[in-house]
């Protein structure tokens, strides 16, 4: 093997094109919430792969699991025999290996490789994940599946010597069944490619840190032969509850429960597909009220036992969210967006999070007296909107077509597309989640035009019950808001810096006079960089002092604005970007209102709460 390996890798100057041929992506999406699933976590053996040579020598084809490395030896008897079968190691008479994965360091899952070792800080190649997991079916006819629920940027999997497909995008999920190739003592593969490039949703040009790795949990499900993939359930037209299912595989009927609105509903399943549309009264979900209704989905010929995808028990909450004018409405009710923007970056974990982290943002947000997120610039961990929900926190959330994307090539048009259609799967059953972002600051071309509308269809399509945004443009010689994808969009998202990068403040009341939008504005960005003690005038730059000076320039003026329908200032923790070097940046954006220890407050912190209390309804 290595030596057909050694003439054939070195002289294959195309050797990707086997990935690129199997994607993993949105079609094959499941919907993993309320469902037992088993943790694939823990520490997994790593490599550095500058040169992508798993995937180009094609290291993982001899990675056989025990049954077909050993013929014979179906079931080994002890560990150690479990990891000689499943651990490549050189056999006497063969040539040499170039790998040898029992021996190599070990990398936690999930976890960001740069927080883990000083020395992979700015490692941007392929990394090599592999661990070993034994597998039991535990049901006639069991299907199984791996899911991963983030790895930056390309991952390709591998299960027992077979190439199961690549995945392209950061933060999206993605998942690959397993059925055909699981055995009893299995070896998993996966090489993840942080490379940054032009033509990928990000570009190579961001203004935030680069995270690599396998930097979300990784787990198994198990299902029967048919499941329940998917489903969308929501409030329509105020007064009916709507509910799409999607079912893999055979199935004649699905039963629908929401026992607190006395709902026992069966449903015929057609192709795959189960519908219902409902009238009923549910209480609405809001920041005041986040009230969410237990549900089960129960497949009809399963037993229901034990929620292997012929059961489902989640939890759902049902509003209203629409424009009038240049108004935004919560349940009928006007609402004012008090919010503020957040990175996923950690000072020590990177893009990796946990549910107390989450919380702890959503606290620091109540003690600012907003109602609002904005999780920018990518589709953040899938428990923020499920956490968003349980607490009444309102998100805006975005795909990562940030700056100067490839606008003309159609496979970052692809990739674009489908991390949309993985984000709205994901999480179009969160009431949280009241807008979708299709970009952000994108120059004003027609392939730009395109390209952006046509997402902004695609999440219309895919989602019926949320709004669709995005971070517009000015015109700064006319001083006027004006960006024709505009008429694409529910609402115009505008980030401004005026008093920062442009430090004639009196331009922002003269375009925010000269325009007439005609919808609702969300200023989706404004701010200021302040190092965290840093004194000076309201003219030193990276001052506390200008910074808080700005803030209350800034929050003066939306006040005399009244299509402004909402704020989300840049940004509630200084974040890690390696543009940003001066003496007072020193690798981290400071524009955070706290700074990245996540704990001690610049003075503008408070101007803003204090504009947000006085906003508080009567
Ligand atoms: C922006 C971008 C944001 C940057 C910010 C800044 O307009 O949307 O990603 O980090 O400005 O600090 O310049």
């Amino acid at each position: 093997m290595a030596a057909e390996n050694y003439q054939a890798d070195i002289h294959n100057s195309d050797y990707e094109a086997e990935y690129r041929a199997k994607k993993l992506d949105a079609r094959g999406s499941i919907n993993i919430d309320g469902r037992k699933l088993e943790s694939l976590n823990g520490l997994w053996n790593f490599a550095p792969d500058l040169y992508d040579s798993c995937r180009r020598a094609r290291w993982w084809s001899a990675c056989q699991g025990a049954e077909k490395k050993a013929p014979g030896m179906n079931k080994p008897e002890s560990s150690a025999e479990t990891r000689m079968a499943l651990s490549c190691k050189p056999v006497l008479g063969s040539p040499p290996e170039d790998w040898d994965f029992e021996a190599w360091e070990t990398m936690p899952v999930p976890s960001c490789w740069n927080m883990e070792r000083p020395e992979y800080l700015y490692f941007e190649a392929t990394g090599i994940y592999t661990r070993t997991f034994h597998y039991h079916s535990q049901k006639k006819d069991e299907r199984a599946f791996l899911f991963f629920e983030g790895a930056s940027y390309t991952a390709s999997v591998f299960l027992n010597g077979e190439y199961l497909g690549s995945h392209w995008g950061a933060s999206t999920p993605f998942c690959v069944e397993i059925t055909g190739s699981v055995q009893e003592f299995n070896r998993i593969i996966v090489t993840v490619d942080a490379r940054r490039s032009p033509v990928r949703i990000p570009m190579d040009n961001t203004d935030w840190f680069n995270y690599g790795g396998l930097y979300r949990n990784v787990c198994l499900l198990r299902t029967g032969p048919s499941f329940i993939k998917d489903w969308f359930i929501r409030l329509v037209n105020g007064v009916e509850i709507r509910a799409d299912i999607s079912i893999e595989g055979d199935a004649a009927g699905l039963e629908l429960e929401i026992p607190e609105l006395n709902i026992r509903e069966k449903l015929p399943v057609l192709d795959g597909k189960a519908s219902l549309t409902l009238k009923t009264s549910p209480r609405l979900w809001s920041p005041e009220n986040p009230k969410l209704y237990d549900f089960t989905l129960n497949l009809a010929e399963s037993n229901g036992e034990d929620g292997a995808g012929g059961r489902i028990e989640d939890r759902i909450g049902f509003r209203e969210i629409c424009t009038r004018g240049e108004e935004i409405f919560l349940n009928g009710k006007k609402i004012f967006l008090k919010g503020i923007c957040v990175h996923e970056d950690h000072f020590k974990l990177g893009k990796t999070t946990s549910e107390d982290i989450i919380r702890e943002t959503i606290r620091d947000l109540r003690e600012l007296k907003g109602n609002y997120l904005r999780l920018a610039h990518y589709p953040h961990d899938r428990r923020f909107s499920r956490i968003a929900s349980e607490e009444g926190v309102l998100l805006w959330e975005e795909v990562p077509v940030y700056w100067a994307v490839a606008f003309d090539n159609p496979e970052t048009r692809e990739d674009a597309e489908n991390q949309l259609a993985e984000l709205v799967i994901r999480d179009r059953n969160q009431a949280a989640v009241i807008i979708w972002s299709v970009g952000n600051e994108n120059a004003d071309t027609d392939s730009r035009l395109t390209f952006m509308s046509g997402l902004a269809e695609k999440a219309r399509s895919l989602d019926d019950s949320r709004l669709i945004s995005a971070a517009c443009l000015i015109n700064h010689e006319k001083l006027m808001i004006q960006d024709r994808l505009g008429e694409n969009l529910d609402i115009i998202g505008i980030n401004e810096y005026y008093g920062w990068y442009d430090p004639d403040f009196e331009k922002l009341p003269k375009i925010l006079n000269n325009s007439k939008p005609g919808k609702p504005v969300v200023i989706c960005e404004f701010g200021a960089g302040a190092r965290l003690g840093q004194r000076g005038t309201v003219d030193d730059l990276f001052t506390e002092d200008r910074q808080k000076r700005i803030y209350e320039q800034q929050t003066e003026t939306f006040k005399t604005c009244a299509y402004i329908a909402g704020t989300s200032p840049w940004i509630l923790y200084d974040f890690r970007c390696p543009r940003r070097l001066n003496r007072y940046q020193e690798g981290f954006n400071r524009k955070g209102l706290i700074d990245a220890d996540r704990k001690s407050r610049k003075p503008a912190f408070y101007v803003m709460r204090e504009f947000y209390e006085k906003m508080q309804e009567p």
